[in-house]
C-alpha cells in the first residue's frame, strides 16, 4: 500500500495527468480507501508542489500542471467515496466557495465531496465569489451552513468581509459559518466572528455535524 500511495505523491510532483491517474486507478484496484489516496497520496504530492514553487524550484506552469494532475484524479475518485453523492440521507444544506480573488479549488471541492459523502446537500459557487454572492446564495438556498475557503493570506480577509456582509443583510443569525482554507486558524475563525474552522476535509464534516447537532 506505501509503494503505490508513493507513486501516486510522486507522480503528482512530476505533474503528469496520466502517471497519478494510473497509481490512482491502481491503489483502488489494491482496495485502499479512495479517502487514503487523497490524503495520504495526492495531497501530499500537491503539498511538496507548494514548497518547491516556494523555494522557487518550481514556477506556475508546474504548478498548474500538478493541480491539474490532482483534480482529475480526486473527480475519478468521487463516486467511489462511502455513502456516494446520490446519498438519500440529508443531514442540512451547506452553501460553499472560495472568496473572491481566490481560484485555488482543489480544497473546497475535496470538502464538498466530503460533506456530499457524509449525507450534507451542497451547493458549491465555485471560485472567485464575493461577499454579496456569497449572502445571496444564503439567503436563496436556506443554507444550514456557509462554508468559505481561503487559500492565500491576501485573500483570507474576505472571509471576515463576508460575515459582515451577512451581518449587514440581517441573515447572520440564521446560518452556521465555518471557514476553512491553508493560512486560516481557529484563532481566525474567532477573530472574524465565525462559528467553526476545521483544518482538512474530515474535520470539515465533524464540524458541520457538531454546528447542527447531527451524527
Ligand atoms: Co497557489 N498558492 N497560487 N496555485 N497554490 C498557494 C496557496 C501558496 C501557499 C504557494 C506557495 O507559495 N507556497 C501561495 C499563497 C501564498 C500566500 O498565502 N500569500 C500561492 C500563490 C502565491 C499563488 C499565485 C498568486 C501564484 C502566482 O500567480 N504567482 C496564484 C494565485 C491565483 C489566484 O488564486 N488568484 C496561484 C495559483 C495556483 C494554481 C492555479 C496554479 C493552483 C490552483 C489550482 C486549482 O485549485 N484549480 C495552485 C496550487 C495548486 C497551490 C498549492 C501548491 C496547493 C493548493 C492545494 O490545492 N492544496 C498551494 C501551496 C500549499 O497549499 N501547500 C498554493 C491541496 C488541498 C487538498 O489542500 O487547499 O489546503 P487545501 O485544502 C485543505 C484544507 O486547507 C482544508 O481542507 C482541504 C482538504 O483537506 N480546507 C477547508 C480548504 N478549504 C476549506 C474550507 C473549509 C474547511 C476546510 O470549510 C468551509
Amino acid at each position: 500500500m506505501e509503494d503505490l500511495i508513493a507513486r501516486v505523491t510522486e507522480a503528482v510532483v512530476n505533474g503528469s495527468k496520466a502517471e497519478t491517474l494510473k497509481w490512482v486507478k491502481a491503489a483502488v484496484d489494491q482496495g485502499i480507501d479512495p479517502v487514503a489516496i487523497i490524503e495520504q497520496g495526492l495531497t501530499k504530492g500537491i503539498q511538496k508542489v507548494g514548497d518547491r514553487f516556494e523555494c522557487g524550484e518550481y514556477y506556475l506552469p508546474d504548478m498548474m500542471l500538478s493541480a491539474e494532475a490532482m483534480g482529475n484524479s480526486v473527480e475519478m475518485l468521487e463516486p467511489l467515496m462511502k455513502g456516494g453523492a446520490s446519498s438519500l440521507r440529508k443531514l442540512g444544506k451547506v452553501v460553499l466557495g472560495t472568496v473572491e480573488g481566490d481560484l485555488h479549488e482543489i480544497g473546497k471541492n475535496i470538502v464538498a465531496m466530503m460533506l456530499k459523502a457524509s449525507g450534507f446537500e451542497v451547493v458549491d459557487l465555485g471560485v472567485n465569489v464575493t461577499s454579496g454572492d456569497f449572502a445571496r446564495a444564503v439567503g436563496e438556498h436556506k443554507a444550514d451552513i456557509l462554508g468559505i475557503s481561503a487559500l492565500m493570506t491576501t485573500t483570507q480577509t474576505k472571509q471576515a468581509d463576508i460575515v459582515s456582509q451577512l451581518e449587514r443583510d440581517g441573515i447572520r443569525k440564521g446560518v452556521r459559518v465555518l471557514v476553512g482554507g491553508a493560512p486560516i486558524t481557529a484563532e481566525w475563525a474567532r477573530k472574524i466572528g465565525a462559528d467553526g474552522y476545521a483544518p482538512d476535509a474530515i474535520s470539515a464534516v465533524k464540524m458541520a455535524k457538531e454546528m447542527l447537532g447531527v451524527s
